[in-house]
């Protein structure tokens, strides 16, 4: 069998402040970019957002004033020079942003939307997939118990490509099965299931993690933010037998905290690279594609062992439903 490796680039941000235009950031990916081929990445993963600031913790009255945060184009007269740096490098990207398109709703409304966007483009600078958030999480009104708002699902409308796999050449490969999830989407195992069932072998993801619980009403311990986080990367790849690289915007913004520890991981769920700083710094792993052969021939051998007639619930409903009551034989107490 004809080797397929694959050398890929987490590549995690430091805080990008809210006065900071994008032409910083950019500036930023530029050099993480540089520092990247340097050490033989085909492939670099930026995180959500990565151009901003994470703004949905701002409140805006009227949703248009959030609008200089989001992209009406792609590329853009910003934007223009990474996808210079991936035909310079002959590196492909994985970029999140802030996306407002015109395009009809689903009543067939044409007027102006805003998603949570990903996009991978190919080692010629093309946009080869592009994937819009479904799992927003957060509020949508202002809340004045929380200390950080989370605005996501004022911001954001839920993504409405559902969660495309595409076969593409990248790096020496001559085809990877990639996909995309962001941030939330992590923590849903029937996200990374739909990308399984499409044979992905390898997941870029982003995200912005605060180290606080904001919402809780209870204690959350902040090292437990970082254990979930990974926990669900490492179930995710285990589970569906790809690699993900999973890229963290970290530090201090804004005055608040976002936990960084990207990571790349394999498709046994092992952590394999891990970045140590809450600053712009890369991380990179030489993925052997053919370590997702294992697990999708054998435990996770979907149409040998997927049971779908018994998972109806998954689909047909939302939220759980309390289950019947057991009761003594003969109604006695129990
Ligand atoms: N950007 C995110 O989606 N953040 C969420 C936080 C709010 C819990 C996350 O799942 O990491």
């Amino acid at each position: 069998m004809t080797e397929r490796h694959l050398i890929v680039a987490a590549a995690q941000l430091g805080p990008i402040q809210r006065a900071e235009p994008r032409a910083v950031a950019v500036a930023r990916m530029l050099a993480l970019m540089e520092r990247a081929h340097r050490r033989g990445a085909e492939l670099i993963v930026f995180p959500e957002l990565a151009l901003t600031t994470f703004f949905p913790r701002h409140y805006c009255a009227r949703i248009e004033d959030a609008d200089p945060w989001f992209e009406t184009a792609m590329p853009s007269a910003d934007t223009a020079p990474l996808f210079a740096a991936a035909r310079r490098y002959g590196m492909g990207f994985h970029l999140g942003y802030a996306e407002l398109v015109v395009e009809p709703d689903p009543d067939g409304v044409v007027r102006p939307r805003r998603f949570n966007t990903a996009i991978l483009v190919g080692p010629t600078g093309e946009i080869l997939l592009k994937y819009r958030k479904v799992h927003l999480p957060g509020h949508a009104e202002f809340d004045p118990a929380r200390k950080v708002q989370h605005l996501e699902k004022r911001y954001f409308e839920v993504g409405n490509l559902g969660f495309p796999v595409l076969r593409a050449p990248m790096g020496a490969v001559p085809g990877v099965n990639m996909g995309m999830l962001i941030c939330n989407d992590r923590r849903w195992p029937e996200a990374w299931r739909v990308l399984g069932l499409q044979s992905v072998e390898l997941v870029a993801l982003g995200y912005n993690t605060p180290s606080l619980n904001q919402e809780a009403g209870g204690f959350e311990a902040p090292h437990l933010r970082v254990f979930h986080s990974h926990l669900s990367i490492q179930a995710g790849c285990y589970q569906n037998a790809c690699f993900a690289v999973a890229t963290a915007k970290a530090g201090i913004e804004d005055g608040c905290e976002l936990f960084g520890q990207s990571i790349i991981v394999n498709p046994q769920g092992e952590i394999i690279a891990e970045a140590g700083s809450w600053d712009d710094e890369v991380i990179t792993a030489d993925c052997d594609l053919g370590m997702c052969e294992l697990g999708r021939t054998t435990i996770f051998a979907f149409d040998r062992h997927r049971r779908p007639e018994a998972y109806g619930r998954i689909t047909g409903q939302v939220g759980a439903v309390a289950p019947p009551v057991w009761s003594a034989p003969g109604g006695g107490a129990g």
